[in-house]
């Protein structure tokens, strides 16, 4: 008797197995034949947020293979009127006058007004860091002397764009079958940016911004709708562009986003090149990281997959990377585990 129901215990569990196993199959499948889709069609994928969870693997095979993506169907939670009349504001804004830019101060190095670097020096930039918690909308927009209109679009836009980097987190956890709510995303370090480009005739071929990764986990990108120059790097090291496209907004993965998936996201490696002698607008706003600090995700290490960094914040990483000079994702293979380390 005891035996017996050992043996369809057994018998039961056996079949679960199989049928995980032959899931597991085809889901690597489906993954396997996305992947080769990307690769073969040579341009980033594109992710429809009113399709989830049909695109949900669809969406872990792009931030395995590329770690960025063009997102489609945004419009309910981030219109396109807001994102026109943002562009507008920020356009306006980088009109001011340089000093009363400058009062956009730092929080950490690089995060306010910075404009014409050695290394960049076509680029200039405004922002706002760890947004509400050490720099806020209101701030900002009283330092920039920001009409009560651009106010009113400053802090609508961030809002939404913050709520898309949610729903987007979220999921990036479904997908590997973690629940948000666990992670708390909510409370996460949250930064926006305005990047403006002074492209002339003159700087056509030039760089703008040169090679880099994000530090953080994920950032949506705003483009300029008529003007090109944003290149991602594919798995083989060649430069993608990433061109204009109506409707989309693109979605860069950063090295937290690597460490946070084990080593299995990508941290995408981009730039932006001067392919026109056209001033360039782009406004890049980024899930930063938890306060605390960040380790692979517990659910994707095991025997297998041991854990490849070594737990730190998400500022401790950045002020190593930016001390070692490191801003390509180098900085993370010397954050990596005594096993993975030779
Ligand atoms: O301007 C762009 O298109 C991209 C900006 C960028 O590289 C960044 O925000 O990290």
């Amino acid at each position: 008797m005891k035996e017996s129901s050992a043996a369809n215990i057994g018998e039961g569990s056996n079949e679960k197995h199989v049928n995980l196993r032959k899931r597991e199959k085809q889901s690597q499948l489906l993954i396997s034949r996305q992947k080769l889709e990307m690769a073969t069609t040579c341009s980033i994928p594109m992710i429809d947020l009113h399709d989830f969870p049909n695109q949900s693997s669809k969406l872990m095979a792009a931030c395995e293979e590329w770690g960025c993506f063009r997102l489609l169907n945004h419009h309910d939670i981030l219109p396109s009127t807001l994102m026109s009349e943002m562009n507008s504001v920020a356009k306006s804004l980088f009109d001011l006058p340089v000093e009363i830019k400058r009062r956009n101060l730092d929080v950490v190095i690089g995060s306010g007004y910075t404009a014409g670097t050695e290394k960049s020096p076509l680029y200039e930039a405004m922002g706002m860091y760890d947004i509400p918690v050490r720099y806020d909308v209101e701030t900002f927009c009283s330092q920039l002397d920001a009409t009560p209109h651009q106010r009113e679009i400053i802090t609508k836009y961030v809002g939404a764009v913050h709520e898309l980097l949610m729903s987007i987190a979220e999921k990036l956890a479904e997908g590997f079958g973690v629940k948000s709510e666990n992670i708390g995303f909510q409370n996460w370090m949250f930064q926006f940016r305005m990047n403006k480009y002074h492209f002339t005739p003159q700087t056509v071929g030039l760089t703008g911004v040169e090679t880099h990764t994000d530090s953080g986990f994920i950032y949506i990108v705003q483009i300029d709708e008529g003007v090109c120059g944003l290149e991602v790097m594919d798995k083989s090291g060649h430069f993608i562009p990433v061109d204009p496209h109506p409707g989309t907004i693109i979605v860069n993965l950063g090295d937290i986003a690597k460490v946070w998936s084990n080593g299995r996201f990508c941290n995408v490696k981009h730039r932006v090149q001067c392919k026109e002698p056209t001033i360039r607008l782009s406004i890049a706003s980024g899930l930063l990281g938890p306060r605390e600090a960040i380790e692979p995700l517990a659910e994707l290490v095991n025997i297998d997959h041991p854990c490849v960094y070594v737990p730190t914040t998400y500022e401790d990483y950045r002020k190593f990377r930016f001390s070692k000079d490191l801003q390509a994702g180098e900085a993370l293979v010397l954050q990596q585990t005594s096993s993975f380390v030779n």
